[in-house]
C-alpha cells in the first residue's frame, strides 16, 4: 500500500522528508481515518493485506448479522457504474431494499446522482482521511457502514473507486464481486488487467449501444475474458438503452437476502 516504511526491527513510521516514495501518501492527503498520523511510531502490522482481510471479515460479520448481502462493484473510471446503478434502482422501483456505499476519491457527484432513487446512500471519499487512495479497502468501507441502516437492507452495493487495478486487491467483506467493462476500453483489457477480470463473479459489458460506432471486436473480447475467467457470468448491457438491465437485476436479486416487507 506504500503507506508505511518498514524497518528490519519490525517497527514502521511515515516519512517527513521526501526521501522515499512512501512520502507520496504522506503529502497527498489526510490519513486521519487510519489513525496513523505524522511521525508517530506504530507497531508494524505483520501484513497490511492480512490486516485488511481481518477488517473485511468483521465487515462480513456485520453484513451477516444484519441479514444482508454485499456486492463490490468495480471498473475503470467512466465504464458506467453509476449510470448502471441509476438504471438498476429505477428498475427495482423500491421492490428491493438497497443500500449504496459510494466510493470516490473526491466529491459527492455520484452520491448526489443516486439520491432520490429509493436507495439509502452513504459516501466515502478517500481524500477525507484515507490519503486519496485509488480503491476502497475494508477500513474505508467500515467507516461508511454506520451511516446506513444495515438491518433494513437486503442488498448493499459498494461502488468502488474507478480503477482497473487496485480495487480488486482489497477484500472489503463483500459476498460477490461485479465489474463493469465498457466496450470503449478495448478488447485486450482482460489480458492486461487479469486480476480484476479474474476476481469478478459477473462482468457487465456496458455501452453495447456504441457497437455500431466502434471497431470493437466483441468476440475477441469475450475470448480474452474467457481465457482469464472462464466462470464469470457475462451480461451485455447498455445503461443508456436499458439492454441487459433485466438480466443484471435478476443476478442482483439473486444475491440479495430475502426479507419480509418492513
Ligand atoms: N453510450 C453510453 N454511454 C454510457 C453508458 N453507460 C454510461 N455511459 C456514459 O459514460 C459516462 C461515465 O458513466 P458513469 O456512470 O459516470 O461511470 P463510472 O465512472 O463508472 O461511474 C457518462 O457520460 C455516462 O452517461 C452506456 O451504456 N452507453
Ligand atoms: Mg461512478
Amino acid at each position: 500500500m506504500g503507506r508505511f516504511h518498514r524497518h528490519p526491527d519490525g517497527t514502521a513510521h511515515t516519512h517527513d522528508r521526501d526521501d522515499h516514495h512512501e512520502v507520496r501518501d504522506h503529502r497527498v492527503g489526510d490519513h486521519g481515518g487510519y489513525l496513523t498520523t505524522g511521525t508517530a511510531r506504530i507497531s508494524v502490522l505483520e501484513d497490511i493485506l492480512s490486516e485488511n482481510d481481518r477488517v473485511a471479515a468483521e465487515n462480513r460479520g456485520s453484513f451477516d448479522a444484519a441479514g444482508l448481502r454485499a456486492v463490490n462493484l468495480m471498473s475503470s473510471p467512466g465504464a458506467g457504474k453509476t449510470t448502471l446503478l441509476e438504471r438498476t434502482l429505477e428498475a427495482f422501483g423500491g421492490q428491493l431494499r438497497i443500500g449504496i456505499l459510494e466510493g470516490d476519491i473526491a466529491t459527492a457527484i455520484d452520491a448526489d446522482r443516486l439520491e432520490g432513487h429509493g436507495a439509502e446512500v452513504a459516501l466515502v471519499n478517500t481524500s477525507a482521511g484515507f490519503g486519496g487512495e485509488c480503491h476502497l479497502d475494508a477500513v474505508m468501507v467500515r467507516s461508511g457502514l454506520g451511516r446506513l441502516p444495515l438491518h433494513e437492507l437486503q442488498l448493499l452495493i459498494i461502488e468502488n473507486v474507478g480503477n482497473l487495478v487496485c480495487p480488486a486487491e482489497f477484500r472489503v467483506g463483500e459476498h460477490a464481486r461485479a465489474m463493469v467493462f465498457s466496450i470503449t476500453e478495448g478488447e485486450e483489457k482482460p489480458l492486461k488487467y487479469p486480476v480484476m477480470f479474474r476476481a469478478a463473479d459477473v462482468v457487465v459489458v456496458n455501452k453495447v449501444d456504441l457497437l455500431p460506432h466502434l471497431d470493437f471486436d466483441l468476440d475477441l473480447f469475450l475470448s480474452n475474458l474467457r481465457d482469464i475467467n472462464p466462470d464469470a457470468l457475462v451480461i451485455q448491457a447498455s445503461a443508456r438503452t436499458g439492454e441487459g438491465i433485466g438480466e443484471w437485476c435478476s443476478w442482483l436479486a439473486g444475491q440479495a437476502t430475502p426479507k419480509p416487507a418492513a
